[in-house]
């Protein structure tokens, strides 16, 4: 395995979002030049990469970005032509499960042909021996489960259109390294989180809405289904894991997970306790409520015992669920090393402390009569 990045050039799809930043620190503190593709938007997208953004009129910045879009064909392609990169990190995704019905065509467009542009240009631009491409594959792959745990060898039977459009990008990746011996791998990742995951997926919806009402900001947090069952480890990690598996001599698709899985009921409990807040769930389905039963901390400073604040909202469930994932990450320790270090209940502090501040900053301005931005999902 190769370690010796200095001088190395990195592109990477999707860098405003989670896994991007922290890929991007990741890279330029191993001497990457990293270069992102972002999108135009109305408003600044770029909150989680601003800390490591430097000055463009600087002279040779180690992160550039790019004005882009997966959709974009002669885009991507002249990006690739200019960059030359050695590595390409394809993570730029219309990535939520549940919008994915409400867009299906855009995700399919976005998530599966985005994949074939950028592999099509690498060939086109005669770099197929340079250019080594990582595909952000997902456990969203097995959908109606197999076998468990899931592992590289389970069978795949999505269950949405995010879902669908990823065995593509699954699939072309495999075969652009069968028929042209492109360099290229399947991260099969399980869910990840961080106190930079996006506000609508489960772990921040439920960090975020319980500082929230911690803070009298919020009064309840409505959620989908509660037996849901995730593998759920921290993105720091698993972005280590996506660069290792470029680093090695033969390209091979890997899982990548923690191996054990939690109910978002267990994950409400636990963020509320970081809160020092004492829940207990009663009533079955769409009644199903949690209600305070003790408060044992300062930080929750505005609930009381017998506060129903969780409540089931059918809004929420989904036209197919995935009911329950579990991975199998030997594949990974075994060949490449690596074993996830931030456990999935220190990962679930950190986001409540982290959302904690910021609740906290917007109570005390609420207090003084300024509006603070709740947006409620
Ligand atoms: P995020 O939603 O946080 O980030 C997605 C990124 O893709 C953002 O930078 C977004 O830009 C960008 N993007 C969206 N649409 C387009 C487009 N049309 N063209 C170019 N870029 C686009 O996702 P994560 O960081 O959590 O996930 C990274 C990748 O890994 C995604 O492909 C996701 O599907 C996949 N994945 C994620 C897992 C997880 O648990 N987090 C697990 C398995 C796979 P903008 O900031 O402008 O919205
Ligand atoms: P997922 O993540 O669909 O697994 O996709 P999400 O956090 O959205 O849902 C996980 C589970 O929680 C259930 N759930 C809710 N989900 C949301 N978002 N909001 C709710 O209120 C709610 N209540 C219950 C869901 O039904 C689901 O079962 C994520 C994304 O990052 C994908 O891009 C990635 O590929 C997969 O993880 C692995």
């Amino acid at each position: 395995m190769s370690d010796d990045c200095k001088g190395k050039v990195a592109l990477i799809t999707g860098i405003t979002g989670q896994d991007g930043s922290y890929l991007a620190e990741f890279l330029l503190a191993k001497g990457y030049e990293v270069h992102g593709i972002k999108r135009r938007a109305s408003s600044f997208n770029t909150q989680r990469i601003d800390h490591i953004y430097q000055d463009p009129h600087a002279n040779s910045p180690n992160l550039k970005l790019h004005y882009g879009d997966l959709s974009d064909t002669s885009n991507l392609t002249r990006v690739l032509s200019e960059v030359r990169p050695d590595e390409v990190y394809n993570l730029g995704a219309q990535s939520h499960v549940a919008v994915s019905f409400e867009a299906p065509e855009y995700t399919a467009d976005v998530d599966g042909l985005g994949a074939l542009r950028l592999l099509e240009a690498i060939r086109f631009l005669g770099l197929e021996k340079k250019t080594r491409f990582y595909q952000a594959s997902t456990s969203e792959l097995y959908g109606l489960v197999q076998e468990t745990p899931q592992r590289e060898t389970t069978p795949f039977h999505p269950r949405s259109p995010y879902a669908v459009a990823k065995l593509y990008a699954y699939w072309i990746t495999v075969n652009y390294r069968e028929a042209y011996g492109i360099y290229a791998c399947n991260g099969i990742l399980f869910n990840h989180e961080s106190p930079r995951r996006g506000e609508t997926f489960v772990t921040r919806k439920v960090t975020r809405g319980l500082a929230n009402i911690s803070q009298g900001l919020e009064t309840c947090l409505y959620m989908g289904n509660l037996d849901s069952l995730r593998d759920w480890g921290h993105a720091k990690d698993y972005v280590r894991m996506q660069w290792l598996m470029l680093q090695q001599d033969v390209a091979e698709d890997f899982v990548i997970a923690t191996g054990v899985q939690y109910s978002v009921r267990q994950f409400i409990l636990w963020a509320a306790a970081e809160l020092g807040i004492t829940l207990s769930f009663s009533g079955e389905g769409v009644n199903e409520v949690a209600t305070v039963e003790a408060v044992a901390d300062i930080d929750a400073v505005t609930v009381r015992p017998g506060d129903v604040i969780v409540r089931v909202d059918p809004r929420y469930f989904r036209p197919a669920e995935v009911e329950t994932l579990l991975g199998d990450p030997t594949m990974a320790r075994e060949k490449l090393g690596w074993v996830p270090e931030i456990t999935v209940q220190e990962m679930c502090a950190e986001m409540v402390a982290d959302d904690l501040k910021t609740a906290r900053r917007h109570a005390l301005l609420k207090h003084h009569g300024f509006e603070v931005p709740v947006a409620l999902e």
